[in-house]
């Protein structure tokens, strides 16, 4: 080999050790760089960037210390169809995943991860997904011929040193292999800014042996391996193993006049506004003295306590959100947060040296450069040319969010009072409603859908099921995870635990001229606040209908918003034959799962079958 390994003297772990020299010779990188996570180390690898001209530092009187990346056009999203769960039994993987089975994909990436990092360096990053040392938490490592990758860990993760500290000797790590695919000939230089693979592409999760490998691809959580593919896909597994939940979803604290505190989990598929819900700022009128803090934005690992409540922890450091539409109206917290510290990936370069996305307040710049090198104007965005790629985003540490939880890096955790769940639908679903128990609820998870709004994932407006939110994301059989959370609860409940409530939402009904009637954002607060008096006993502010309970006109809170009886009648109307078609997708849903179904969503199915057809 042309290099050493030279572990640095804090790295204790023999495994660790190991395993590193032997994907080394693997993967035969010019050199390995063991990241301390350090902001000199950080500093480093930006300027390294951009001396390659894969980064343009902005203007700092702008964006003080923050980046732009723009990414190769082939590589802009996850690639779901690339993305592979290879337990040893193809049902284990279940319906909703792409399955091959490991010696076969073991024997398929081995000709591509030979010899993958030549002419590169080897960053080896060690990580904690959730607060150093928390009993929630849990350690990875990802090695990464990307510098892009190492930077992006360190907002997102906490990365370094202090990890391998907590590690120790003995301690367990997800081992993380990440490639962008293109080695390099002695002496070759790279032709591009954003080195890939066009043509091969493979993210692919072992979760017996709770490994990751991904090939081809530098962006997001193609190449992030702590987010997506640790958090979720391993760590479900892990969490069916070990007695808890890795879910999509954000978590956000709630602060009453007097100071009492409650916490929520919430389940939303992607483009529904998991982000701004997140980081929602109360109404000024009605809502003095309330205040919204944010935990997470995208994931939780949650796990119950000793006293049989379910605490959570965000597992990540940082954001990674999507760009376009983020504004001061639609998200003034996070539009704070990226006043410094930013990595931000296919967005629009100012003449100014600012970024700009579609979506952001005022006007547009008059001229800027697109997020492929070409000049924009505003004329050209009339013709519909976007400055910013649609999934353009910011990376971000959560520390610079102004509104951060102050649990935030407790390794406790917070205790959840209530889980949320849902998508964009435009009919059938009402604004919220209530299980009223939580087999019902897991059911309202289970067959969650969400309308399709991106036009480049296909036809626009169409309901496609997303259970949980989970659908890209559950590593193993969905009706196997389904089964988890039913068993969780049973488990609990024996414990003689009072399990959170769960609750349906839907900020997106549309009236008969096609127009959102739901205010959303801020005013999201108003169902909030209904929630987590639900949450604290109150019995009498609610209406039961077939699907659960919901409040009435009467009982949410009005003070500061115009919105009449009649609007409200728009948000919450249940007709019977929208529900009929909705018990058909529901029923298509359950036919594609039916092999693992649990049989208590299957008869609750019938029942809910029965009462909408007898309306
Ligand atoms: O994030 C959203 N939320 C949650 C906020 C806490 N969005 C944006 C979704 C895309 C990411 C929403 N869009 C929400 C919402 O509650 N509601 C809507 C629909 C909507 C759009 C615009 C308006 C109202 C509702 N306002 C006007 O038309 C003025
Ligand atoms: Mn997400």
């Amino acid at each position: 080999m042309s290099f050493t390994l030279n572990p640095p003297a804090y790295i204790q772990n023999q495994k660790l050790i190991d395993w590193v020299a032997s994907m080394a010779e693997l993967t035969q990188p010019d050199a390995i760089h063991w990241c301390d996570g350090s902001v000199e180390e950080y500093d480093a690898l930006c300027e390294e960037l951009v001396q390659a001209g894969t980064f343009k530092r902005l203007n700092p009187a702008k964006r003080a210390n923050s980046y732009l990346a723009c990414s190769d056009p082939s590589d802009v999203a996850r690639v779901e169809d690339k993305t592979f769960i290879c337990s040893e039994k193809k049902d284990d993987a279940g319906p909703t995943n792409n399955w091959m089975a490991p010696d076969e994909m073991r024997a398929t990436l081995k000709p591509l991860f030979t010899g993958c990092m030549r002419g590169r360096t080897m960053y080896v990053i060690p990580f904690s997904m959730g607060p150093l040392g928390s009993d929630i938490a849990h350690i990875g490592v990802e090695l990464s011929d990307s510098a892009y990758v190492a930077v992006n860990m360190k907002h997102m993760t906490r990365m370094g040193k202090a990890v391998c500290e907590v590690l120790g000797k003995d301690g367990e790590f997800v081992p993380c292999v990440h490639t962008v695919g293109a080695p390099l000939a002695a002496g070759e230089k790279d032709k591009t800014t954003w080195p890939c693979n066009p043509d091969v592409k493979y993210i692919v999760h072992y979760p017996e042996t709770r490994e990751i490998w991904s090939y081809g691809s530098g962006y997001g959580g193609n190449a992030l391996l702590g987010k997506k593919c640790f958090a979720l896909r391993i760590a479900s597994n892990m969490g069916r193993d070990q007695g808890w939940l890795a879910e999509h979803m954000l978590i956000l604290g709630v602060t009453d006049p007097n100071g009492v505190k409650k916490h929520v989990a919430a389940a939303f598929p992607s483009a529904c506004g998991k982000t701004n819900f997140s980081m929602l700022i109360p109404p000024k009128v009605g809502f003095e003295g309330w205040k919204v803090t944010t935990v997470g934005d995208d994931i939780a690992w949650i796990k119950p306590g000793k006293d049989g409540r379910l605490y959570a922890i965000n597992p990540e450091f940082g954001y990674f959100g999507v760009a376009p539409g983020t504004n001061n109206e639609s998200n003034k917290n996070c539009m704070d947060s990226l006043n410094k510290d930013v990595i931000f990936t296919n967005v629009a370069l100012t003449d100014d040296g600012d970024v700009w996305w579609e979506g952001m307040d005022g006007a547009p710049p008059a001229h800027a450069i697109d997020w492929q090198g070409n000049d924009w104007t505003p004329e050209l965005g009339k013709q519909g040319k976007k400055a910013a790629h649609p999934n353009s985003r910011f990376t971000v540490p959560a520390t610079n969010n102004p509104a951060i939880d102050p649990e935030y890096d407790n390794p406790a955790g917070v205790a959840i009072d209530a889980f949320l769940f849902g998508g964009r639908r435009s009919t059938t679903i009402p604004l919220v409603t209530e299980a009223r128990n939580w087999t019902q609820g897991v059911y309202m998870a289970a067959t969650m859908g969400s309308e399709t709004t991106a036009a480049a994932f296909g036809a626009q407006g169409v309901v496609r099921r997303d259970p949980f939110a989970m659908l890209p994301f559950t590593g193993y059989n969905m009706s196997d995870y389904f089964a988890h959370w039913l068993n969780m609860g049973e488990k609990l409940t024996a414990q003689g635990a009072k399990l959170p409530k769960m609750y349906y939402v839907n900020w997106f009904r549309k009236n008969a001229e096609g127009k959102f009637v739901w205010p959303g954002f801020g005013d999201n607060m108003r169902v909030l606040q209904w929630i987590l008096s639900r949450a604290d006993g109150a019995t009498d502010n609610g209406a039961e209908h077939f699907f659960g309970i919901s409040p009435r006109y009467e009982d949410l809170n009005w003070k500061g918003l115009d919105f009449t009886p009649a609007q409200y009648a728009t948000v919450t109307a249940m007709d019977k034959a929208e529900w009929q078609t909705e018990m058909g997708l529901h029923a298509e849903l359950f036919e594609k799962l039916k092999d693992r179904m649990p049989a208590a969503l299957e008869a609750y199915r019938h029942e809910l079958e029965a009462k909408v057809n007898a309306l």
